[in-house]
């Protein structure tokens, strides 16, 4: 067992799934997965449990019903700590997050003394995103601009997917309480555990947009983040 889990939330992800699977496990430093699928109808959970008879260290949770991505992650957080990790990382299916930078993540907390450490599209303002229209550029740029300015967190990349918590984070983070689902959910993560005084880095690093596959962003999950920030302000430190 690693020290390490990677939690990686699946929707329909059957043309990435095993190629990422594959592509973590093909790094030098050892890490478990765990596969968090809401049921997909295209069958990427069949493909994961296929590839558990070749990968033992290759872990499942299949939900019921797509209820968001931050739900997911709370039940991955949930498997984690029951099973005692020391380090939980989150990314995407759709190689967006190169697997190569897993390990800068997991060194920032491990070496750097980090408590969570975030891989970071906007570093100092320089922007590292491969393939997105400008739209889709513009709109996560001053979304991170927007959060920044109304919460006062110190992060570049508020709405960033590719982060590694220590544990102790998480324990101290009351899981139950994360109520936003989408872009909100990881905004919130970052902001609670900033407020209660955890050190975070950022590492840089390039962002490519999926190539295969579809997003599953919707304007639903931007105006959650939109009045999500603003609520989590007004209700200064929410529990
Ligand atoms: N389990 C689960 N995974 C999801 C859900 N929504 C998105 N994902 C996964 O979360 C990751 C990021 O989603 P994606 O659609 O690429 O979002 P985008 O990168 O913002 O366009 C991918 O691995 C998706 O398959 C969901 O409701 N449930
Ligand atoms: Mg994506």
């Amino acid at each position: 067992m690693s020290n390490t889990l990677i939690i990686i939330p699946t929707y329909n992800e059957k043309e990435n799934i095993e190629a990422i699977i594959k592509a973590v496990f093909s790094q030098e430093k050892q890490f478990d997965i765990l596969v968090v699928d809401d049921s997909s109808p295209d069958g990427t959970s069949e493909i994961v449990t296929n590839l558990q008879n070749n990968f033992s260290n290759l872990f499942l949770e299949v939900r019921k019903e797509k209820t968001g991505l931050g739900a997911a992650y709370i039940h991955g957080f949930k498997w984690a700590l029951s099973k005692n990790y020391d380090y939980i990382i989150e990314m995407d299916a759709d190689f967006s997050h190169n697997p190569k930078d897993l390990i800068h993540l997991y060194n920032a907390c491990d070496i750097d003394g980090a408590d969570f450490s975030i891989g970071s599209r906007y570093l100092n303002n320089k922007i590292n995103v491969v393939n997105w229209d400008i739209k889709r550029l513009l709109l996560s740029y001053f979304a991170s601009k927007y959060v920044k300015i109304i919460t006062q967190i110190p992060i570049f990349d508020t709405t960033a997917g590719f982060v590694c918590y220590k544990s102790t984070v998480l324990k101290n983070l009351d899981l139950d309480k994360i109520k936003f689902v989408g872009y909100a959910f990881q905004i919130e993560m970052k902001f609670k555990a900033w407020k209660r005084k955890f050190k975070h880095k950022e590492v840089s690093v390039v962002f490519t947009d999926r190539k295969r596959g579809t997003s599953k962003m919707s304007g639903s999950i931007i105006s959650e983040a939109v009045f999500g920030v603003i609520k989590m302000r007004l209700q200064g430190l929410p529990k």
